[in-house]
């Protein structure tokens, strides 16, 4: 897992180091074990990180996201709620999707192994500007 610094976030540096790793381990093991190819995986402790995200947003525990949720679990992380109703429309697309748990990990994933920087899983952050 990244290593943290007194300020308690991870670092680029230390973030892209950290997937780099995991990338090269995911190729060794695909390698040794003929298994599935490595873009789609995630390591362990992320998908336990996931769920618990996903678990934040569901404030009422009906295994979905709505935008009200998402809007009030990011505000405490300094979003601006129009930012983060906004970026939820983008991932839910104008909600037609429900956002249970296997599609926020679909997001996820994207969001974590995507370089694509319209990927729909860059938005779950609710961060809109990927500039700073
Ligand atoms: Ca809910």
């Amino acid at each position: 897992m990244g290593k943290e610094n007194n300020d308690g976030k991870i670092s680029i540096d230390e973030w892209l180091q950290m997937w780099q790793n995991f990338n090269e381990q995911c190729i060794k093991q695909s390698k040794k074990d003929n298994e599935e190819p490595p873009e789609r995986k995630l390591p362990e402790w992320l998908e336990q990180y996931i769920e618990y995200k996903f678990n934040l947003y569901d404030r009422t525990g009906d295994g979905k996201v709505d935008a009200e949720e998402f809007e009030y679990v990011l505000s405490d992380f300094g979003v601006p709620p129009k930012d983060a109703r906004c970026a939820f429309l983008m991932f839910s697309c104008n909600n037609t999707k429900k956002v249970d748990l296997d599609y926020f990990k679909e997001l996820c994933i994207d969001y974590y192994r995507s370089d694509d920087i319209s990927a729909l899983g860059n938005f779950i952050t609710g961060k809109l500007d990927f500039n700073d």
